[in-house]
């Protein structure tokens, strides 16, 4: 299962990899156009949100929802449905982005791979914190873009994707009835790098530990060889009231922000942002998902 907790080193080296070394990757839709995924792997979905099959719903075979998560890989020789998830009709299928994030950038930004002998279209929609919906219109099916543009904002990052078989098509008859999903890709997408709490902060403090400065110095080096927007998004897990945690989360994306400022990365280029407990990417129920909830991260637009 793809993960976003990376260890402090091998941050900067992933960062870096994102605008040098990492291969971007190609496809070629059905009409033989290229299309390329500048950020490679890292640019397709990494977990699974929700998965709720349609009726009639298809197989429990291609009912799993994670066999639309990371690169396209379906081959066509797996009849048990392991590299893609079948939607059943008017299903749907929510997936998050970790390491990357979806973001406007000039003409398509996100592509749905939906594979199959039928073209089955789906309704898309995106969120920026898996409850607040935009819709951004319907993927014809096969390899098909949206363009999020004329729905969102230049400043809005989003996390979210949701997939909806489109209900008004066919009759959702045969064995896969619905859309048939392998990969979800974001081409206008930017770099999200999660930094735990426990490495930059001592417990409920907000000035920096040693040992974090030097994580974020080889950070802001690479921010300096890029020309984006940095957001640095302040995060709490649920202990304590909403609004101390609002203020901790958002103490914490400020000394992050003018640490880099001190390393050169210009004010302009710096948003800071706090959300408090609101944003968990983690069960907030154990001390597990709750470590994985404090944290800081940063959002580089390359
Ligand atoms: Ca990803
Ligand atoms: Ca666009
Ligand atoms: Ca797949």
């Amino acid at each position: 299962m793809p993960t976003h907790r990376l260890s402090p080193l091998l941050v900067p080296l992933l960062l870096m990899g994102a605008h040098a070394a990492s291969e971007p990757l190609t496809f070629r839709d059905s009409r033989g156009n290229k299309i390329v995924f500048p950020h490679g792997r890292a640019s397709f979905a990494d977990a699974l949100v929700s998965y709720r099959p349609g009726s009639p719903a298809p197989g429990k075979a291609t009912q799993q929802g994670k066999t639309a998560l990371g690169v396209p890989d379906y081959t066509g020789q797996h009849a048990d449905g392991s590299d893609y998830v079948c939607l059943g009709h008017g299903g749907s299928l929510t997936v998050r982005f970790d390491d990357n994030a979806l973001v406007d950038v000039k003409g398509p930004d996100l592509y749905v791979f939906e594979i199959g002998p039928d073209v089955e279209a789906t309704l898309v929609e995106i969120s920026e914190d898996g409850r607040k919906w935009i819709s951004v219109g319907r993927a014809a099916g096969s390899l098909s873009s949206v363009d999020i543009g004329p729905h969102s904002k230049p400043s809005q990052v989003f996390r979210f994707v949701r997939l909806t078989d489109d209900p008004k098509q066919g009759d959702g008859g045969g064995t896969w009835p619905g859309a048939d999903i392998d990969a979800v890709g974001a081409i206008g997408s930017a770099i999200r790098l999660s930094l735990s709490s426990e490495v930059l902060f001592e417990f409920d403090r907000a000035e920096l530990k040693p040992a974090a400065k030097s994580v974020l110095d080889r950070i802001a080096s690479s921010i300096l060889k890029n020309r984006g927007m940095v957001t640095v998004e302040g995060h709490t897990d649920n202990q304590g009231t909403a609004t101390y945690n609002a203020n901790l989360s958002r103490k914490r994306a400020e000394a992050v922000a003018n640490y880099l400022l001190t390393r050169g990365v210009p004010k302009e280029r710096l948003k800071v942002a706090s959300y408090g407990e609101t944003r968990p990417v983690a069960s907030n129920d154990a001390e597990a998902g709750r470590q994985r909830n404090r944290r800081v991260e940063l959002v580089i637009r390359l």
